[in-house]
Formats: structure tokens, sequence, C-alpha cells
């Protein structure tokens, strides 16, 4: 920071506290995760305050020769990373490019079916308390309660009893592989379009770690701060014969002018996610929540559906007679991050839940491999187990203090 701390001393305090919070604490939100400085050199350029209404060549705003050429390297990469047909990289998050989605293709009051957000879905796929409900008439799927997998012959039932305009898969608290093949199978018997939303899992398909939603789906929506390593911000990658419906609805049916920053650090991100050291970064993030699943079996916790195949573990906490808000706060009081989640047929309620939702994807960047998973589950356990004790829980935050010296999240990161 050059200019802030002079300028505005009060927002450069909370900017390092910010700092030292991340380079001190262990960061266990799947939805997280470490992006490189080149991202935020991206996201804080001098990109942050050109207006660029429109696409590249067709802009209402003079003085966008660069801006053109950003957004049309983002997207080359974009398709070249995914092997999508087309990419709109303007949508400002997740919600955006899924509501996007919806308008473009469907009229209000269509019919959509979704994972239930108590099985691991997410808001913008039509929970009550979203907008998206408001709009469109969701029903929705679940998980089997004894395999606490997707039940995909409740999907296909659904769909044939409700007859949907569109499917959605995709989950943001499942720790499974989706069958998109069969999903999309289901969707074309009701002559309904399919929406995958990945943002949890991109930078896993990107790497080619798990399989590709983009054969199988219409439309697909992701984020790209999660396992891809990047800034803020929404991605749709559709088939071609979706794309001006698309481009429409974003601009100018949803949004104004894209945060062209955004889309420099998006560029960034794929770039990045070309490389073999990604690739490397996000076998390791799956092979450490593996191992993560395997530690909390260990000591004697149940995890939903008895492992993970990709890069978040659900852990059950009833063996341990606890709750998740207050683990959740046991374990920040410690320095360990994480959030309380519903497990698929959870008797508590969201804001208290009987599970913690742990992801690898950020102590991956920073270098941590299974040996640290170990020792973090070892000392989850503890502040779990000692969650009233003060004198252990400071015993706790000392190991959690040091475990994140050795492994400092910029410093490796250059
Ligand atoms: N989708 C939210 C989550 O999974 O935590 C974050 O955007």
């Amino acid at each position: 920071m050059h200019y802030l701390p002079e300028h505005d001393p009060e927002v450069a305090e909370i900017v390092r506290l910010e700092e030292s919070r991340i380079e001190d604490t262990l960061d266990l939100i799947a939805a997280e995760n470490h992006a490189p400085r080149s991202v935020f050199e991206a996201q804080g350029s001098i990109f942050s305050t050109k207006a660029a209404e429109g696409y590249p060549g067709r802009r209402f705003h003079a003085g966008c020769r660069n801006a053109d050429a950003l957004e049309e390297l983002a997207n080359e990469r974009a398709r070249h990373l995914f092997g999508a047909d087309y990419a709109n990289l303007q949508p400002h998050s997740g919600v955006s490019a899924n509501l996007a989605v919806y308008f473009a293709v469907l009229d209000v009051g269509s019919r959509i079916i979704s994972m239930k957000l108590s099985h691991g879905g997410h808001l913008s796929h039509g929970d009550a308390s979203s907008i998206t409900s408001k709009c469109f008439d969701f029903r929705h799927y679940g998980v089997d309660l004894e395999t606490e997998r997707i039940d995909y012959g409740e999907v296909s039932a659904l769909a044939d009893d409700f007859k949907p305009h569109m499917i959605v898969a995709g989950a943001s608290s499942y720790p499974r592989l989706i069958d998109y093949e069969r999903m999309a199978g289901i969707a074309q018997n009701v002559s309904a379009y399919l929406l995958v939303d990945m943002a949890h899992i991109a930078g896993l398909v990107a790497a080619g770690e798990i399989p590709s939603p983009v054969p199988h789906a219409d439309f697909v929506t992701f984020t790209t701060y999660k396992t891809l390593q990047g800034g803020r911000g929404g991605v749709i990658l559709c088939r071609q014969e979706h794309c001006q419906k698309i481009r429409r609805t974003i601009f100018p049916g949803a949004q104004g002018t894209p945060s062209l920053n955004m889309l420099a650090a998006k560029a960034v991100c794929f770039k990045l996610a070309m490389k073999p050291e990604f690739r490397a970064l996000q076998k390791k993030t799956m092979e450490n929540a593996a191992a993560f699943a395997d530690a909390f079996v260990e000591k004697g916790y149940r995890v939903v559906t008895g492992g993970t195949e990709n890069h978040l573990v659900m852990v059950d906490l009833r063996s341990k007679d606890l709750t998740g808000d207050i683990a959740e706060e046991a374990l920040e009081s410690v320095g360990i991050i994480v959030n309380r989640n519903v497990i698929p047929g959870d008797p508590q309620k969201p804001e208290v839940t009987s599970g913690i939702r742990v992801g690898s994807p950020a102590i991956s960047s920073r270098g941590m491999g299974q040996k640290e998973v170990g020792q973090i589950v070892e000392l989850m356990d503890q502040a779990i187990v000692n969650h009233r004790n003060p004198d252990a829980l400071e015993q706790v935050s000392a190991g959690v203090v040091d475990l994140c010296r050795s492994f400092p999240v910029y410093i490796s990161q250059g």
C-alpha cells in the first residue's frame, strides 16, 4: 500500500488487520481461496473506473480500445480453458450469472427444478428466501437420506411430474460428483434446459481433475474466486445457439458497465489456470480434502456420504454432542475458519446446524499437504472437545499460529 495509508489511515489499518488475519488463521471455508498477487494487481488496476457499456466493438462509451482488447482476451481464454462455444464474463457475481440464465430463456413463472438448499443446493437455485423463487416456480430434489447422494430416480420422477422448463444441477455443500450426462438425459426427456452451476468446483474442472459439465449442459455458470483462485465475479458459458440471449440479458437487460478491473482479474486467473502448477494445486486440493475426510473419521466424526470426491467435506458433529454454531465459534476463537452448515435431514435450524463444512482449497494454496491436514484435524478436534476450556483453547490457538507461520500465504506466492 503506497497511497492508502496517507489518504485514509483508518481503511489502511483495517486492510492491514485483514492481511494479518489471513496470514495467521487457517481458512477452511470451502467457497474461499487465496488468490495470487497478480489477480489483486489486475483488480486494483486503472481499469477500475472505465465505463464500457456493451460488448467489444459495440460499446456505448468511447475510449474502449483497451477495454475491448481485454474483454476479447479474457473471453478467448475462458472458452479455451473450458472448451465452451461462448463465454460471458460480465456478470458481477454467481447469483447475477444464474439470474441472467433464468431470464435469458424463461418467462416469469416458468417451472424450474433444482437441489434443495438444505441438501447442498444454493440460495439462487430457488430457495424461498431468494428473489429467484419470487420470479420462477421452483420444485426441489434432494439426496437419498440413506446414501446422502443425489437420488437421480427422484429427479427423473419430479421432472416427469412437474414438466420443468429448466433443470439446475450444482451445489455448494455436496461432497460428491454429479452425473451431468444423466442430468442432461433427464432434461432432454422433458425438453428442459440444463443449467449447471459449478461455482465451487470450477478450478477442479479447469484442471481436468473431475468431469466437466460443459459438453452436457446448455448453460454453465460459476464464480472465479473459489477453487479457481481468482477474484470475485461471475461467468456464464453456453452453447452458441443461446449466446445472443445471454448477451442481451446481461447487457442491457440486467447490468450496465461491466467491472473491467474484475474482468482483467478473470483473464489473469484463466491464464494461470492453464499452467501445470495450477493443475498440481487442484490435484493436491482434492487429495487434501480426502485426507480431511479420513482424519475426521479416525477421530470419531461421521462425514456426510462417508467421504469426498471434490474439495469439501461435510462433518456431522452429532457424535461429539455439539452443534455447528458452537463449533464454528470455538474454531474461530483459535484461528480456524469454517462455516456451520446443515447436513441432509438436519434436525437443527440453519442458524444452528448439526454440521460444519470444511474445504481444502485455501490451505492447499498456501502449500500445506496431507501431513498438515492431520495436524489441522487434531487441532480442530482439540478445540471442539475443549470448547469450554479457555486454557486448552489457548494452546490450540498457539498451535494454529505456529502452523500458519510455517506456510505464509503471500510470501510463498511471491
Ligand atoms: N455460495 C457461497 C458458499 O458456498 O459459501 C459463497 O458464495
